[in-house]
């Protein structure tokens, strides 16, 4: 590009005069911000974050003592990135938080154009709710409750339950396009049997007469981990990919469009002692370490990460991945909405 001579003194008072003016009719000159509107690459707000479980937990079992569900509607510590405090985002597009429900607790059931996802961390006997059927929660199982889908949960066990939520709230915001309802019911009437969508929709058959739009949510509510890990084990015997080892993406299985139209997910295994080479993608990503330890290289600074932690990839960040231990990861990013758009880029280095 050729150098630009440095404008007098006269001209520079004369523009700042005129940019005072013209603001008073709140305008504002492009040629002063262009670069910044425009960049060459992404350059995302979002920093790269780590949430330690073990370091996290405690605080999150603290607010079971200080407020009940039922109270908080849902009891959340909300993920936030470092670099966008105040604002619920764990990335520009994206919401993740850390639910807690104790024994014998429910979280009423509501409904919202937000689609969400939960990631099941720790204990056992948790449900969630949704449109009708329950789904018993257990570690590493993937639910969704796509938009507009009514949704409870509820803890029958006889200890506290933790999941990931994430979900597409900032997008939703950025569009305003998010409404909400509480239901009548605190817990939905059971309309379905538990496992009826995963066996009509889930397992490789669907309803004779059944069809579904590309951007349809999936009828299927769960993604069982056994399923997802025996899967992760049978590719295992072939050839790990150099830039992302196994890595395989939940689908609708009427469709293999992502589960809901917002949000991407997506689970991955690494072999003991693999290390991935360098890749970048422009969605940001949220990763869950789901079973091993390894560490994450994101634009040269390395993290460690064991069972139960999370951790977020911003857009166009460069990722390494070393397994100390074998690695099963879950990840969720807004791939799909960028694909649909035309936008989603990816390098691999
Ligand atoms: O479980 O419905 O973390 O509506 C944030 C908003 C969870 C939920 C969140 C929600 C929910």
């Amino acid at each position: 590009m050729l150098a630009q001579p440095t404008p007098n003194v006269d001209t520079q008072t004369a523009r700042r005069q005129y940019y005072e003016r013209i603001a008073t009719q709140h305008m504002t000159p492009l040629w002063e911000v262009l670069g910044a509107l425009v960049p060459p690459s992404p350059r995302p707000e979002a920093v790269p974050a780590i949430w330690r479980y073990a370091e996290v937990r405690e605080q999150v079992m603290e607010a079971g003592r200080l407020i009940t569900a039922e109270e908080a509607e849902r009891r959340v510590l909300i993920l936030e990135n470092p670099a966008l405090r105040g604002q619920s985002c764990i990335t520009s597009s994206l919401y993740a938080g850390l639910q807690l429900i104790m024994p014998g607790e429910v979280a009423p059931a509501h409904r919202h154009m937000q689609s969400a996802l939960r990631l099941v961390l720790d204990g056992e006997g948790a449900y969630t709710a949704v449109d009708g059927e329950r789904t018993t929660m257990h570690r590493g199982d993937f639910i969704i409750t796509p938009s507009w889908t009514w949704h409870d949960h509820g803890n029958l066990g006889n200890e506290p339950v933790v999941w990931l939520d994430g979900l597409d709230i900032p997008l939703l915001r950025f569009l305003a396009a998010g409404f909400a309802e509480k239901s009548e019911e605190r817990s939905q009437t059971e309309l379905r049997p538990e496992g009826d969508s995963l066996a009509r929709y889930g397992s490789n058959m669907l309803p004779v007469d059944f069809h579904q739009a590309p951007s349809d949510p999936t009828r299927v509510f769960v993604y069982p981990y056994t399923r997802t890990k025996a899967s992760l084990q049978g590719i295992a015997q072939g050839t790990p990919d150099a830039h992302l080892g196994f890595k395989l993406r939940y689908v609708n299985p009427a469709t293999g469009a992502s589960p809901m139209p917002t949000i991407g997910a997506y689970a991955q295994a690494l072999p003991e002692g693999f290390e991935t080479r360098p890749y970048r993608c422009t969605d940001g990503t949220v990763h869950v370490c789901l079973e091993g330890a390894g560490e994450a290289e994101i634009d040269g600074t390395t993290h460690r990460f064991t069972e139960s932690d999370v951790f977020v990839v911003p857009s166009w960040h460069t990722l390494r991945l070393r397994a100390a231990k074998p690695v099963t990861l879950f990840s969720f990013s807004d791939r799909p909405v960028q694909q649909a758009l035309g936008l989603w880029r990816e390098q691999r280095l």
